[in-house]
């Protein structure tokens, strides 16, 4: 009896293990699950043009393109696939760059120039009554790129027959930006820690800094900044060096380059100068042998990010210069080894009584055209910082003749952590598909930055990171859709965000049409809701202060100004919002005139984003005839209604999914639940306060007074 006991103990502790493994596969394994196919039908098909594998190539990134191919297709076809070196036999899968195939395969494949560098080519060709599938490109990235882009086609269950697809990705850089710290705290991370482990690199490589690569190279991304642009110069010491080559040497293969941010007083801190003016001879200098320095290590070194003059961090305009000579002479130490400086345009100062949201603009656009060709300048997608909605950053729209890349927040600083699911890839390309007007209709913030309206060499697209060490990488398993979408949208800046949904779902979780479209629909959706609920008709900035976490539109006792929610929705008795018309601080005027028409009228401009342009009286009639007053409160409940709907429409997907991440998504949603009332209640309870007015049928009733809701404090809330 008694053995019996201790048998069963260890059988339960066996199974928790292994259901705990489970979970942490599944959860770990993001979109490459390759789960086997139970439509025997189409295993069927495939099997007919799928025999084995012939790898062409010999380098480091085809051996990873040629095991990838064998995992996914073994795994979700069920049988053993040979890979080979000879083109021997039928219906085999050919995977090589141009330089390996044969004369008469690349005569099949014909013009290589329909695609760039990066580009790949998936084509079905007959030789002497032989039937292969040909995976190639020029470079082996792009074979590894096409060997994904052909995996996730039976994924998503898709035809491989005569296939003849091209593709090549749009912008150059595509890069993560970590927030990370070198003490592995992630500034605005919600999913652990870094996965940089410092301490223990650059003799143990973690095996995630691989599947990290893989990840990303899965979706494109070909370029990581490992270190939070509020930077620490420490890492560019000998010290920390050595460890940034041992990730660069892991993620090379993949076609991943190393980034890092520069401090721009690292001359003083390490190099121990007394100045880190940009026009100091020796200060250049030090910039030159330090590049110098980490090239010898990392041959392919991208370059750095730079946050200058912003929030404190130090910059050119210490020494009473410009950030056209800060990121000129950066550009300049770079140079010679072929490397990038990514220049933000994040800046605005307390000292300035402008507008916060015109700042950037007034002083970047007339450096327009003064930089280095090696310098891109980065823009966060809206002028103030990351919100749920901003209308695009007029910046976009108004440097022709200088590079811009573009900045999304993938981690959700201001859109509810790691705990809300909201689908990034929507609020991109919302963006991604304004027009500018630049050079007439159809300017779009899109043919900015892929450089095909300014034809400048150097384009990219930046997101700030959300992955840390937790076992799902994102906190949310959800939140794998927005790491997902930012790289496929970085490929390609004008994919739509649905069929990005509807890729992520079937390569994460199923092929079932009755899961599909429920829960593509609550991700479309997800990005409205969390507008609604938080900060609906153009609000903006009206968070918690310091860590962001909840509503905070009382906030008004911080000393810079442009910190306090109150600055920025502005309300009193007569109404609420931001006057940024030509009664206003006339931010509109930094648009081409035909959007600064539409956004300056109450008329036209849209209503998502009114009160960001403008201060509306509480009874300003709505175009649904609703009053601004009710037509608000209307806006917050129906934001709460939209996550009521997402849990009825998570909670009928059980049967899809496996149970543990089912678990996971319905807690996370509940708890979504409870802070979009807490959202909703909070910032009306405030507002009623100037409206005067009561809530309109249909929105609950508070459950708690807006003295509670100001008494909640969060001393350890994360990423801060
Ligand atoms: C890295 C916001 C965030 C900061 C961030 C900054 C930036 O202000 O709250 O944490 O700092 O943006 O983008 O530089």
């Amino acid at each position: 009896m008694h053995y019996q006991k201790k048998h069963l103990f260890i059988i339960s502790i066996m199974l928790f293990l292994f259901s705990f493994k489970t979970m942490a596969q599944k959860d770990y394994k993001l979109w490459l699950q390759y789960d086997k196919k139970t439509n025997a039908e189409l295993v069927s098909k495939y099997f007919k043009d799928v025999q084995g594998i012939v790898s062409l190539g010999n380098t480091e990134t085809s051996k990873i393109a040629s095991n990838e191919l064998q995992l996914g297709l073994q795994n979700m076809l069920g049988k053993d696939i040979q890979v080979n070196s000879k083109i021997e036999g039928d219906k085999n899968i050919i995977i090589g760059s141009k330089a390996f195939l044969s004369l008469e395969i690349q005569k099949e494949i014909g013009n290589f120039e329909v695609i760039n560098d990066e580009g790949f080519i998936i084509k079905s060709i007959s030789i002497k009554n032989k039937n292969y599938i040909v995976i190639t490109a020029k470079k082996d990235v792009g074979v590894l790129y096409g060997v994904y882009n052909f995996l996730r086609l039976i994924q998503t269950d898709k035809s491989i027959k005569n296939l003849n697809i091209a593709d090549a990705p749009k912008t150059n850089i595509r890069i993560l930006n970590h927030w990370d710290n070198l003490d592995r705290t992630v500034e605005r991370g919600y999913a652990g820690f870094s996965l940089w482990n410092w301490q223990k690199l650059p003799g143990f490589i973690d095996q995630r800094y691989i599947d990290y690569a893989r990840a990303n190279a899965s979706v494109g991304i070909n370029g990581t900044v490992l270190t939070n642009v509020n930077a620490n110069a420490l890492i560019l010491t000998p010290q920390y060096l050595e460890k940034v080559e041992a990730l660069a040497n892991v993620f090379r293969p993949y076609g991943i380059k190393v980034y890092l941010t520069a401090r721009f007083s690292a001359p003083i801190e390490i190099g121990g100068l007394k100045t880190a003016d940009p026009k100091d001879a020796d200060v250049a200098n030090w910039w030159k042998n330090k590049a110098a320095e980490i090239y010898k290590r990392i041959p392919d070194f991208g370059g750095f990010l730079v946050k200058a003059n912003s929030e404190g961090q130090p910059g050119p305009q210490n020494y009473g210069r410009d950030h056209v000579d800060g990121a000129n002479m950066l550009a300049d130490a770079v140079a010679p080894f072929g490397g990038v400086i990514m220049w933000r345009a994040f800046v605005y100062s307390e000292h300035d009584a402008n507008d916060r949201a015109k700042q950037a603009y007034a002083e970047f656009v007339p450096y327009d055209g003064k930089f280095k060709d090696n310098v891109i300048v980065q823009v966060k997608n809206g002028a103030i910082d990351f919100q749920p909605r901003e209308p695009f950053h007029p910046m976009f729209g108004a440097m022709p003749k200088t590079p811009l890349m573009m900045e999304f927040q993938i981690t959700q600083e201001y859109l509810g952590f790691s705990t809300h699911l909201v689908f990034l890839p929507k609020l991109f390309q919302e963006v991604l598909a304004s027009d500018t007007y630049q050079k007439g209709k159809g300017t779009t913030v899109a043919k900015v930055i892929d450089g095909s309206l300014t034809k400048t060499k150097l384009t990219g697209i930046a997101g700030v990171s959300n992955i840390g060490n937790d076992l799902n990488w994102t906190g949310h398993p959800f939140a794998q859709a927005n790491w997902y979408g930012f790289g496929r949208l970085a490929w390609n800046p004008e994919l739509d965000s649905e069929v990005i949904a509807d890729e992520w779902l079937r390569c994460t979780f199923s092929n079932e049409e009755n899961f599909i479209k429920p829960v593509k629909d609550m991700m479309i959706e997800s990005r409205e809701a969390v507008v609604n609920y938080m900060t609906p008709l153009g609000l903006h900035h009206i968070m918690d202060t310091g860590h962001h976490y909840g509503p905070g539109p009382w906030v008004s006792n911080l000393s810079r100004p442009e910190w306090n929610p109150t600055y920025y929705h502005k309300a009193d008795k007569n109404g609420i919002g931001f006057d940024r018309s030509k009664t206003g601080t006339n931010a509109t005027s930094q648009y081409a005139p035909e959007v600064e028409k539409i956004f300056d009228n109450l008329e036209t401009c849209p209503e998502q984003d009114l009160l960001w342009f403008h201060h509306v009286s509480w009874d300003y009639k709505l175009k649904n005839g609703q009053t601004l007053w009710n037509g608000l409160a209307l806006k917050y409940q129906e934001g709460v209604n939209q996550v009521k709907d997402m849990q009825n429409t998570w909670n009928k997907t059980e049967k899809y999914v496996d149970a543990d991440r089912f678990k996971e998504v319905q807690m996370l949603l509940e708890i979504q639940y409870k802070e979009a009332k807490w959202w909703r209640d909070a910032c009306l309870l405030y507002f009623q306060q100037y409206s005067g007015k009561d809530l309109p049928a249909g929105v609950e009733k508070p459950t708690q007074s807006l003295e509670y809701f100001k008494s909640l404090k969060f001393p350890f809330a994360p990423g801060n």
